[in-house]
């Protein structure tokens, strides 16, 4: 009988993902980081395959000579190093459009609640303010007549768009290349787009060419109207400027579901006022996880059952 395949899994993944590759393959588990002197000689020189969640640097790669698949739960595979993988042949697959209708769902739930202040106006309830004091004050800001930019125009951000167009918001994007396919206004750049528009979405991934791309600038540009929403990567935002922003006036309000060192998040933004602040949900209900956890095994599983990999990333290529 031929020998099951090993698979390491690498600190927390959902356990799902262990239980779809139960029988088909044998498990190994080990903390994150994995660090050379881990694992057994024997151990290392036997996985496979890996399933991570977000990140697996050169050095963790550089532990398992026999290493076939990198399998990241997530759609952003910023922390894995695909260079090295790549270098190496070894195979990268990630989890995309799974999660697209999920990711979506919450930044128009975040957009809706930075701009109407639906967080704070529960509390007020909660709080017993509405019988003491009277109603909840009325919002400053509306999503009625606001020209909405996305940045990033991706599969999530489509899915974004789409949304929006039921409520009735102009819809432009900036992406270094143009879709022939989307019926929105293009800006070839950020700052053109901000300039624009009154409100940003942000829905790129994390790469060198993302890093404060959303500085002290494109936040002027947006201006004192101007509401910024991030459900991609904390990385994209330079969050003084946007504190400093938010404290001045220079733009209305702020929604934020992903930040620069997750879980940490600076002081200057809690404090800000008019923030509206999620720890990382976008894609997090039971029913999204559990597909992306089938996407990761299902990679796993493809790779040994025909050599081809479901989602491969583009830096990893595969036939
Ligand atoms: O630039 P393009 O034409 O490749 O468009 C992509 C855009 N994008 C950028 N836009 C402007 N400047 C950049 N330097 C830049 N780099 C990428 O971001 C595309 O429209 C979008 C990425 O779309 P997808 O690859 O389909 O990613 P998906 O599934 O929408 O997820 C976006 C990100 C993930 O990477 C995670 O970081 C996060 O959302 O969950």
């Amino acid at each position: 009988m031929q020998e099951k395949p090993k698979v390491l899994i690498v600190g927390k993944v959902r356990e799902r993902v262990a239980e779809r590759l139960d029988g088909d393959v044998e498990l190994v588990r080990c903390n994150a980081p994995l660090e050379p002197g881990k694992l057994s000689p024997d151990v290392a020189d036997s996985i496979r395959g890996v399933a991570v969640t977000g990140s697996f640097d050169a050095q963790a790669i550089a532990c398992l000579p026999k290493l076939e698949i990198i399998a990241n739960f997530g759609v952003g595979y910023d922390g894995v190093d695909v260079r090295a993988a790549a270098a190496l042949g070894i195979v990268v697959t990630n989890t995309p459009d799974v999660l697209n209708d999920e990711v979506a769902d919450t930044a128009i739930a975040l957009l809706l609640n930075t701009i109407r202040r639906f967080p704070e106006a529960e509390a007020w309830l909660r709080e017993g303010r509405w019988e003491r004091s009277g109603p909840f004050p009325l919002s400053k800001l509306s999503l009625r007549g606001r020209s909405v930019g996305l940045y990033g125009l991706g599969r999530i951000g489509l899915e974004i768009a789409r949304r929006l167009e039921g409520f009735g918001v102009t819809i432009s994007y900036h992406t270094r290349q143009r879709r022939a396919d989307a019926p929105y206004q293009y800006h070839p750049t950020l700052i053109g787009m901000a300039e624009a528009v009154d409100t940003m979405i942000a829905i790129v991934p994390k790469t060198p060419e993302t890093y404060k791309t959303i500085d002290a600038e494109v936040l002027a540009a947006l201006g004192p109207d101007g509401v910024l929403i991030n459900v991609g990567r904390g990385w994209t935002v330079d969050e003084d400027a946007l504190a400093t922003a938010l404290e001045a006036g220079t733009i209305a309000a702020a929604g934020l579901d992903v930040f620069q060192d997750e879980p940490h998040v600076p002081g200057a933004l809690l404090r800000a006022p008019n923030t509206c602040l999620l720890p990382h949900v976008a894609s997090a209900s039971v029913a999204t996880r559990d597909a992306m956890a089938d996407l990761v095994a299902d990679n796993l599983l493809s790779w040994f059952r025909s050599g081809r990999p479901l989602t491969p990333v583009p830096e990893t290529p595969v036939g």
